[in-house]
């Protein structure tokens, strides 16, 4: 579907070699201001190519890593109905993983390379799945709080610049608004159950609350890539602004349960009509990044493991494919042949 994108830029560069470096990224600039969309064949500033692929790449690793923390609970789901359901979740987080790592690969880079860095260690992902799930709460904490940062996060993305990164976001917000009601629903059952279960509730958002606040990225004094993003329209909010839109949409999501978000210097503040937080353990978060959370490693294991176990199946799939090539080819000559 891509070769079938408009061309203009590239087209114009090509019959008129004197249009210098400096003209295509005005003119680049000029149709990200006037809200056109950038197509895998356009012409795009090599560093605005890079930047994409930075962010989709690390957006597809959080994505499959992310099936993790919650597959750990597959076997252990309280009933039938909760064990489809987290099956079917954990399973869309995989498909969002397939379609991010499709929309990065129309940027000329492969799915092998980009996998082989998150396994080399060298690619990030979402600092949010390096915690563990204790307890059953914490599948309902997930669904809660990281879906709904990740929506939050994810609807601006909807409208990024860039195409099909845009699109592939569209049917993935609509998944995880499922998602995210789905926790709430867990927390619902356990918040208006038996005492131990309302403790389990809370402890899991003592767990989760934090983290969820991480995920939306350094604050906007420490975000090194925010400024170009945006005048790129790839990102449409600062890191800060969905926090505090996080936090504002959440607190009355905690009320309602009955539970209490964990931060002694949190109040509505009339003036600003927002609500006021306390500061973010920073430290953690960059120890995180660098590998040191509490389950980087086993994480990272566990991707590596499934990978190798995996191997066969990507083999046979290849076999298969190039056994349909051959008996197709064979096919179309004995066509030939006849007429
Ligand atoms: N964890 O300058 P900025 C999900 C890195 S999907 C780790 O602010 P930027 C679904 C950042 O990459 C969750 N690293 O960067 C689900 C950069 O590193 P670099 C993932 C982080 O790109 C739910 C450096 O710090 N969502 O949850 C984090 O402008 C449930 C400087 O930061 C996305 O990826 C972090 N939290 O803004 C699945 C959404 N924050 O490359 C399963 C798309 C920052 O310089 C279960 N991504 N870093 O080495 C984005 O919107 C942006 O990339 C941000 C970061 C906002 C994450």
């Amino acid at each position: 579907m891509y070769t079938q994108a408009l061309d203009q830029l590239s087209k114009e560069h090509e019959h008129t070699p004197q249009i210098d470096e400096g003209e295509l990224n005005a003119r680049f600039q000029q149709r990200i201001d006037n809200e056109e969309r950038i197509e895998p064949k356009d012409w795009m500033p090599d560093a605005y190519r890079l930047t994409l692929i930075r962010q989709i790449s690390q957006h597809a690793h959080s994505e499959v890593v992310g099936m993790l923390p919650e597959g750990n609970w597959i076997t252990r789901a309280p009933t039938l109905k909760r064990k489809a359901i987290l099956i079917a979740k954990v399973q869309d987080e995989g498909g969002h993983g397939a379609y991010l790592y499709s929309a990065a690969e129309t940027l000329g880079v492969s799915r092998e390379h980009l996998i082989g860095q998150l396994l080399a260690g060298s690619a990030k992902y979402s600092s949010i799945f390096n915690y563990p799930t204790l307890t059953w709460a914490d599948v309902g904490a997930i669904g809660w709080l990281v879906d709904g940062a990740a929506i939050m996060n994810q609807i601006p993305l909807c409208r990024c610049s860039y195409g099909p990164y845009a699109r592939a976001m569209v049917r993935i917000c609509k998944e995880e608004s499922f998602h995210q009601r789905q926790g709430y629903e867990i927390m619902i059952t356990l918040a208006r159950g038996t005492p131990e279960q309302k403790r389990m509730a809370q402890e899991a958002l003592n767990r989760w609350w934090w983290p969820a606040l991480m995920m939306f990225g350094p604050s906007d004094a420490d975000s090194k890539h925010s400024a170009q993003s945006m005048r790129w329209k790839i990102k449409r909010f600062s890191n800060d602004e969905l926090r505090q839109k996080f936090v504002d949409f959440t607190v009355p999501q905690a009320e309602y349960l009955g539970l209490t978000i964990p931060d002694p210097d949190l109040r509505w503040d009339e003036e600003t009509q927002h609500y006021r937080f306390g500061e973010i353990n920073w430290t953690e978060f960059q120890e995180v990044l660098k590998g040191n959370g509490p389950c980087n490693r086993d994480r990272m294991a566990a991707r590596r493991r499934a990978h190798e176990e995996g191997r066969w199946v990507r083999e046979a799939a290849q076999a298969y494919a190039e056994k349909q090539r051959k008996r197709a080819a064979d096919n179309s000559l004995k066509v030939e042949v006849v007429s």
